[in-house]
């Protein structure tokens, strides 16, 4: 079977024929139907984030069960299946406690492999790691059992793919964590795939105002076709905190930073009404800082937070978006801006960082 390789930060990858090892118990093995090309996996690919090498990157995808390891209950050959790329041990404190995203029960493996700490995917009797665990820039992979979601066959695959990332992502963070009320008004800063969803997870929730804000303008075009009611270009308008208060009067209940660096986090919270809520949501470079004033903080009783994956249960979640998309209640076949193969995933990576997509999507024969 092929798959992607990245053997050094800052190569092309290399789209090689590797064996792949069969599921051992509590495994499975997967065939890729499709999968979403993602920011994550460039901060992979550029070394922002160190990563075991070599890798296939990739962690947005869907597929068809192959075959059962020993002990497989939830899954059997056939089903169609949605990845999660966060283990699900079912009894840490955290999966006790429903936050199965800070699952700290497989902590102990290393990041690239299976819990047994083998590499199943080799090239030319070499250990290939995978992304996440799961590695989906692949024709065929071993995973866990665990970080596979069963969903309806009805569901088309590019479309079930992105549920995998962006839209649990972007829809969770508005509906799972910061839980919004009806009527609340809100700054989403980003208009990428993360952050087209947090729109329309604001526009579920039955938001009032939804403010979109990025630096480019076919982005914020994009936004408006999501449910944004009115948008900002941040490279161009040179007070958009202003801006935010002109549209909203006392500023945002929510904001969503889908990009999270310095100066989207200073955004995020300086345009807060008293008493509003900055969520932060995109994943940046490690090495990242940010600050805020603690004298807001405190008189206007603003809180920052977090949200990884959009803090969703996968196993309760993907199928309760896969029918809000099936009932035409979420749009992801205007996320999907190209398709690619395999063999030119590089050219995708390419039209992601040149801004031209929302999301490049890799669909396998
Ligand atoms: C990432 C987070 C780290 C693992 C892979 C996916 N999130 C979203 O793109
Ligand atoms: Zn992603």
């Amino acid at each position: 079977m092929k798959a992607a390789v990245l053997f050094k930060p800052n190569e092309p990858l290399q789209v090689l024929e590797c064996e792949l090892d069969p599921p051992k118990a509590l495994e499975v093995r997967v065939k890729m139907k499709a999968a979403g090309v993602c920011q994550s996996d460039w901060h992979v690919m550029n070394g922002d984030w160190p990563s075991p090498m070599p890798i296939v990157p990739g962690h947005e995808a869907a597929g068809e069960i192959l075959e059962c390891g020993p002990g497989v209950t939830t899954v059997k050959p056939g089903d169609h299946v949605i990845f999660s790329f966060r283990p699900h041990c079912g009894r840490c404190r955290y999966c006790s406690q429903g936050r199965t995203v800070l699952c700290i029960g497989r902590s102990g493996s290393p990041p690239g492999a299976l819990y047994d700490g083998t590499l199943r995917i080799k090239h030319k009797g070499q250990g290939i790691n995978q992304m996440a665990r799961i590695g989906t820039f692949a024709e065929e992979v071993v995973v866990p059992e665990e970080m596979v979601v069963p969903i309806r066959k009805d569901m088309p695959w590019a479309q079930a793919a992105l549920v995998g990332c962006c839209v649990a992502t972007g829809v969770g963070a508005v509906t799972r964590h910061a839980k919004i009320e009806a009527g609340s008004t809100v700054l989403v800063i980003g208009c990428g795939g993360v952050g087209l969803n947090a729109i329309q997870g604001a526009v579920l929730s039955g938001a009032g105002k939804i403010v979109a804000a990025d630096i480019l303008d076919n982005k914020l075009e994009m936004a408006r076709t999501f449910g944004a009611t009115h948008t900002i270009n941040t490279a161009t308008d040179n007070d958009p905190v202003k801006k935010v208060k002109e549209i909203t009067g006392l500023g945002v209940d929510y904001s969503f930073d889908a990009v999270s660096n310095d100066r989207t986090q200073a955004l995020a919270f300086d345009a807060l009404a008293p008493g509003g809520h900055a969520v932060a949501v995109g994943i940046s470079a490690a090495t990242v800082r940010a600050s805020y004033s603690p004298f807001m903080m405190v008189f206007a009783e603003k809180t920052v937070s977090g949200t990884f994956y959009g803090s969703v249960r996968p196993d309760l979640d993907f199928p309760v978006l896969v029918d809000h998309y099936m009932n035409k209640r979420l749009n992801i076949d205007g996320l999907i801006s190209r398709t690619y193969k395999l063999q030119d995933i590089n050219d995708g990576f390419k039209r992601m960082m040149a801004g031209e997509v929302a999301r490049g999507v890799v669909v396998f024969e």
